[in-house]
């Protein structure tokens, strides 16, 4: 594909990596964190940072659009795909959606449908690296098809739910779709 249709409309491509986020970066200390999976599934887990690094991870690239206007081609992340801990957690059949759960209350959801896609993952390195706290030390999700704000660092754990649980930036407008192909950046442009 070229780049041309790589830039979905209205973002400018960017080649620097800029931090965003509301509120404080996190201080992490990773002997105390852990990452916990709840809701209606079958197993309830909860993996300490160890744990997490010891399953099964894949390395990907994809592009990233923030719903303020840029846009960064290739990132490289490496992690768990969200399919992966949805596996081993057997959601029930009633579960639609799911929380992503960050430090400082910060939340996001997406359709479940969504969130098994190959391309989403719960990355904790970027560029060959382990990520830094400004990115989302330890552990952050990477969902590429949807504006950034549904990529949430800083993750803790994900909640499996019958209904949407509207996340921070959506409570406040932005749109819960998401999607930067039908430029869906504000709740009164979603479908
Ligand atoms: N925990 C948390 N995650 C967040 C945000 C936030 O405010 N808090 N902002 C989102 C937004 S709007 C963007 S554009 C990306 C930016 O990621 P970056 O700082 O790694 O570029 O993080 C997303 N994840
Ligand atoms: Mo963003």
């Amino acid at each position: 594909m070229s780049k041309h249709n790589r830039l979905p409309p209205g973002q400018r491509l960017i080649t620097d990596f800029p931090v965003l986020h509301y509120g404080e970066i996190p201080s992490i200390n990773i002997d105390k964190w852990d990452f916990t999976v709840r809701g209606k599934v079958k197993n309830q887990l909860r993996f300490l940072y160890r744990d997490f690094l010891s399953l099964p991870s894949i390395e990907i690239k994809s592009d990233f659009h923030c719903v303020t206007g840029w846009s960064k081609f290739d990132l490289l992340w490496k992690g768990v795909q969200f399919k992966l801990i949805a596996d081993l957690a057997k959601p029930y059949p009633e579960a639609r959606f799911v929380s992503i759960l960050a430090e400082n209350n910060y939340t996001t959801s997406i359709p479940l449908d969504v969130a098994m896609d190959d391309d989403v993952i719960f990355a904790y390195e970027y560029d060959g690296k382990i990520l830094t706290p400004e990115h989302g030390y330890p552990l952050r999700l990477v969902v590429p098809k949807k504006y950034a704000y549904k990529s949430a660092k800083w993750v803790r754990g994900v909640e499996f739910h019958e209904y949407d649980r509207i996340g921070f930036w959506e409570i406040r407008g932005y749109s819960n779709s998401a999607d930067p192909w039908k430029e869906e950046r504000y709740e009164r442009d979603s479908t």
